[in-house]
């Protein structure tokens, strides 16, 4: 068969500014927690996080005129999501995303709705990746 079969693709695509923070890198928590706000491109299940860049952080949701160069990539095969305990952060709408090796990311936006959608996006990418 040629082409795949109807509903196999469940991931949803997305792209935003967000806010995010690495704390914990293999394993190793991370001394200083420094929050970035910049674009974010959730494709194929994979999300890759932009460098920090003024263009993305005063941009708002408007895509940005100049991409900046991707940062870092997380692996969701494996990775598990969820709202993030009180004592994770201050902020309002946090998540708390864990790689299978062991990195932890937080990932926040003032928008409920706009997180909510973030954090679909992210459980089906992580359920069809990590999938038999
Ligand atoms: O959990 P923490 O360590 O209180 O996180 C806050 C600090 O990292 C703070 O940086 P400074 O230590 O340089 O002041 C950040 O600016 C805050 O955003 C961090 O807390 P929230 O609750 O916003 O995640």
């Amino acid at each position: 068969q040629v082409s795949p079969p109807e509903g196999k693709i469940k991931t949803l695509d997305k792209a935003g500014v967000l806010h995010r923070t690495k704390t914990v890198d293999k394993g190793k928590r991370l001394r200083k927690k420094r929050w970035s706000t910049s674009w974010t491109v959730l494709e194929g299940g994979v999300p890759t996080f932009f460098k920090d860049s003024k263009t993305s952080a005063a941009g708002g949701l408007r895509y940005p005129s100049k991409l900046s160069t991707p940062e870092y990539t997380v692996e969701l095969k494996g990775a598990s999501l969820s709202w993030a305990p009180k004592e994770k952060s201050s902020k309002k709408n946090v998540l708390e995303l864990r790689s299978c090796g062991g990195s932890e990311y937080l990932i926040q936006h003032d928008s409920e709705a706009i997180i909510n959608i973030w954090h679909k996006a992210i459980t089906l990418g992580i359920e069809e990746l990590s999938a038999d």
